[in-house]
């Protein structure tokens, strides 16, 4: 059929991206600022700046955004996270939800 000229169906490329996942950081009254600080560099791998900006955020608003991941990886680094703080008995949280 080297002069088929009649149109294919048109069917989409469905190249759908997958999803992203925040990692959010929870304020609490009791975890102390420098902890906080301390896993976000060593989690996150943050410099103690930007540890120090996101977990004022937290603190002030309530929460903050860590980073955005696929979901295997900001869920993993979420656990990651609360282990450290269940280890050394603070309440910290950090959940993960998907991006609008
Ligand atoms: N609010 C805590 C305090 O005053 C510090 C803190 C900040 C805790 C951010 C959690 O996500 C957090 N000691």
């Amino acid at each position: 059929m080297a002069n088929d000229t009649t149109l294919k169906p048109t069917t989409k490329p469905k190249l759908e991206r997958p999803k992203l996942y925040k990692v959010m950081l929870l304020n609490d009254d009791y975890t102390p600022r420098e902890f906080v600080i301390m896993v976000l560099k060593a989690v996150f791998r943050m410099s103690e700046e930007a540890g120090y900006r996101v977990m004022m955020t937290a603190h002030k608003m309530g929460t903050s955004v860590v980073m955005v991941a696929a979901k295997d990886i900001a869920e993993t680094k979420a656990q990651e996270a609360v282990d450290l703080a269940k280890a050394a008995d603070f309440p910290l949280m950090f959940i993960t939800e998907p991006e609008e």
